[in-house]
Formats: C-alpha cells, sequence, structure tokens
C-alpha cells in the first residue's frame, strides 16, 4: 500500500476512534452553565466519551470592565473562541446563539441549535422596592440596560421611565442592582436568569409585544464544517422546531445587517409548519418604530440534506442544516428576508443608519480607554452575557 493511503487509513481510523472532545466556552457563569448542559446530553448520549471544557477569555471579556461592550470590534465575545475552533484547539464551542453573528467565518457553522428556553426579556427589581411591574415604578426611576433593542422599546412604552447602560456579566450586574443604589431595576433576558437558577430575581417577565433578539434563549453549538465526527455527534441535540424559527430569525437580521448593536426585535411562533412573526426596528430614543407582522407557511416535505447536497451551510445564515426538513428550513431563510423586506418598505434602513449613527457617536463620547481599539466601521454584532 502506498505511504500515503495507509496515512489516510490511519487518521480515518483515528478519527472514528474519536472519544475525547474538547468544548470551548467563554468563562462567565451563564457560559460555563450553558456548557456543562450541552455536555451533560452528550454525555447521557456517550457515557464512554470524555468531555474537556477549555475556557477561553475573549476581547470582550477584558474589557468588560473599562468599555462599554456594545461599542467595539465585530464578535467580540466570540472570536478567540472561533480561532480556537478553526486551529483544531478546540472541537466545538456551545455560545448563546444570540451573540452569534448571522455570518461565522470560513469552515465554521452552527451545528446545532438546542430548543429554546423562554425568549422573552424580564424585569429584575432592586430588592427592597415593592413595585413588580414597570408600570409600578415612580417617574425617572432608573432602569440599567445597554441592551439598544431594550431601551428603544421600553423608552415607547414607559416614557416616564430612565435608561442607563450597565456593564458586566449578570452576575456583576446584579450586585450593581442590589448594592449601589444606581438603578431601580435591570432588564435581562429571562433565559440567561432561569438558566442561573435565579428564578426567585424574575419580577415580572416583559409581555409579548416587547420583542427579543434575534435567536434569544437558544443555545447555539459551533463546530468546524469539515469536521464530520463532531456535525454527528452534535445532531441529535437539534431541535428542529427552534431551528426554524432561529433561522428565520436570523435571516431577517442578516436581510436588514441587523448585528446586536441596533435595535432590531423579533418574536417567532412555530405552529404547525407555519411561523407566526412579529419584528421590529426602532430609532434609539423610541420617537419612530417601524413594525409588523406575518405567517411563514414551511411546507414540509421531508427532505434532507443528503437529497440536496450542494446546499452550504452558508446558505442557512451560517446554520448547519444537518437533520432538519431542507425545505422548511429554506421557507424560513426566505420568510425572514420577506420579513425584512416589509420593515424595508416601512423605513427600516433608514431608521437603522441613523440608530447606528447615533450609536457610533455615544461610544465615542463614552469610551474609556481600552486595549482593543475597535475599527472605525465596525458596531459590535456580539455581546456579552
Ligand atoms: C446581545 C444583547 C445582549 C446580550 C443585545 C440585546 C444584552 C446586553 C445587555 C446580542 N447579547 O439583547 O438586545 O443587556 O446589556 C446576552 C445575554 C444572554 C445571551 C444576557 C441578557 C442570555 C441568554 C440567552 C447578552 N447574551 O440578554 O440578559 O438569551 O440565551
Amino acid at each position: 500500500m502506498e505511504p500515503e493511503t495507509v496515512a489516510k487509513l490511519e487518521n480515518m481510523s483515528a478519527l472514528t476512534k474519536r472519544t475525547k472532545f474538547r468544548v470551548g466556552t467563554r468563562k462567565s457563569q451563564l457560559a460555563m452553565v450553558q456548557t456543562k448542559q450541552v455536555i451533560a446530553l452528550l454525555q447521557d448520549l456517550h457515557p464512554d466519551f470524555s468531555f474537556e471544557i477549555i475556557g477561553i477569555n475573549t476581547i470582550g471579556d477584558d474589557v468588560l470592565a473599562t468599555a462599554l461592550a456594545k461599542i467595539g470590534e465585530k464578535s467580540l465575545f466570540t472570536k478567540e473562541l472561533e480561532i480556537a475552533l478553526q486551529e483544531g484547539i478546540v472541537d466545538f464551542v456551545v455560545h448563546s446563539l444570540k451573540d452569534l453573528p448571522s455570518t461565522l467565518p470560513p469552515g465554521l457553522t452552527i451545528a446545532a441549535i438546542l430548543q429554546r428556553e423562554n425568549a422573552q426579556d424580564a424585569v429584575v427589581m432592586r430588592p427592597d422596592l415593592s413595585a413588580k411591574s414597570l408600570n409600578d415604578l415612580p417617574a425617572e426611576s432608573v432602569i440599567g440596560t445597554s441592551s439598544l433593542r431594550r431601551a428603544a422599546q421600553l423608552k415607547r412604552l414607559y416614557p416616564h421611565l430612565r435608561f442607563k447602560d450597565v456593564r458586566g456579566n449578570l452576575n456583576s450586574r446584579l450586585r450593581k442592582l442590589d448594592e449601589d443604589r444606581e438603578y431601580d431595576a435591570l432588564i435581562l433576558a429571562t433565559a440567561g436568569l432561569l438558566r442561573l437558577g435565579w428564578h426567585n430575581r424574575i419580577s415580572i417577565i416583559l409581555p409579548t409585544n416587547c420583542l427579543h433578539a434575534v435567536g434569544q434563549g437558544a443555545l447555539g453549538v459551533e463546530g468546524r464544517e469539515n469536521d464530520q465526527q463532531t456535525l454527528d455527534l452534535l445532531r441529535p441535540l437539534i431541535d428542529p422546531p427552534t431551528m426554524k424559527c432561529c433561522v428565520l430569525e436570523r435571516a431577517f437580521l442578516k436581510y436588514l445587517e441587523g448585528g446586536c448593536s441596533v435595535p432590531c426585535a423579533i418574536s417567532t411562533e412555530l405552529d404547525c409548519d407555519q411561523i407566526a412573526v412579529q419584528s421590529g426596528v426602532y430609532s434609539l430614543d423610541g420617537s419612530q418604530a417601524v413594525e409588523d407582522e406575518m405567517t411563514v407557511f414551511l411546507t414540509s416535505s421531508g427532505t434532507s440534506l443528503s437529497d440536496s447536497s450542494k446546499e452550504s451551510g452558508s446558505e442557512w445564515v451560517s446554520v448547519h442544516p444537518q437533520s432538519v426538513d431542507v425545505n422548511a428550513l429554506r421557507a424560513a431563510v426566505q420568510g425572514g428576508i420577506q420579513m425584512g423586506k416589509m420593515l424595508e418598505r416601512l423605513g427600516a434602513k433608514e431608521i437603522l443608519i441613523e440608530a447606528r449613527r447615533q450609536a457610533k457617536i455615544a461610544s465615542n463620547i463614552s469610551a474609556t480607554p481600552r486595549p482593543n481599539k475597535p475599527s472605525e466601521d465596525d458596531v459590535t454584532d456580539t455581546l456579552f452575557a
């Protein structure tokens, strides 16, 4: 046998025998909890496999304390993890899906999207206040959030409140709320609070007319497109309904060139092959809004990727279409684009251009010195948890 062939065969058998996987994650408590949750599911399926967690600091983590996280370079919180993945230092990376940009670096793919936790935002009151909802708070109460999307929507609904940036990971935010008297309440993702076991800190979950961020509440596992063994390993984790909804949401964001640094919001609900979609785009001060809704029909024909192997992950907003009905995914992508077009006709792009401009000005005014200066034309697509 040719030495090359022998090497190839050895390589293949090494691959088939691989039972150890390295899992990349950020080091925040939420990121760790989420990663352990994914590993527990895999361990159940493969009791004989071992999974090693590799915690990696991102630029975003390093500047959490000093810089406004919403302003920075693209992939601030995913870049180092993705480099480790591309270099083979880790085999897959667990993310909050909403922190993953709609286009990933070459060779990487979202191998699995897991069943979604509650996607809505929640109000966390300072413990000494008796108010339960934002309506109960007196005028000029201060709400902590660094999400432009949350602030813009809530300014419309609760004009009597003030909104103020809050930085740091979930733990330090809650500490700031409880110990400093800077804020009366915070707005945080219900999903993150529940995953950390902080059910009792949720005063109220915001009503469904407050639309969430694209991908909020779902976990996304990123792998290498050419690492079939890892893709196979992750496939059983996929929740097809969540995957379909999130593909639609990501296509919507990509069409509007959204990213999380602009106030783009959505909600999707799948019921028997139909996704009910609501979406909105807001000016930073909440004075302007375009909102619309539609129903997307996913015609299910049972086709799997192997029947249309020419399609690549990039067509699915960087989601690997493995084991999910390709026709349904295609309809979801088209639905997301159509939703984006509907808002565009109502003036969404103009609002977004202005919002990006204002966010950039705000960042230049308030940014404190930081180790890595963001590039001029970049607005971050990712934030932190
Ligand atoms: C993104 C945003 C925020 C995170 C922007 C947004 C919130 C930032 C803030 C894209 N990522 O939602 O409009 O409040 O200052 C993040 C959280 C989770 C994932 C924390 C949170 C929770 C888990 C999940 C940060 N990323 O939103 O409270 O949603 O799955």
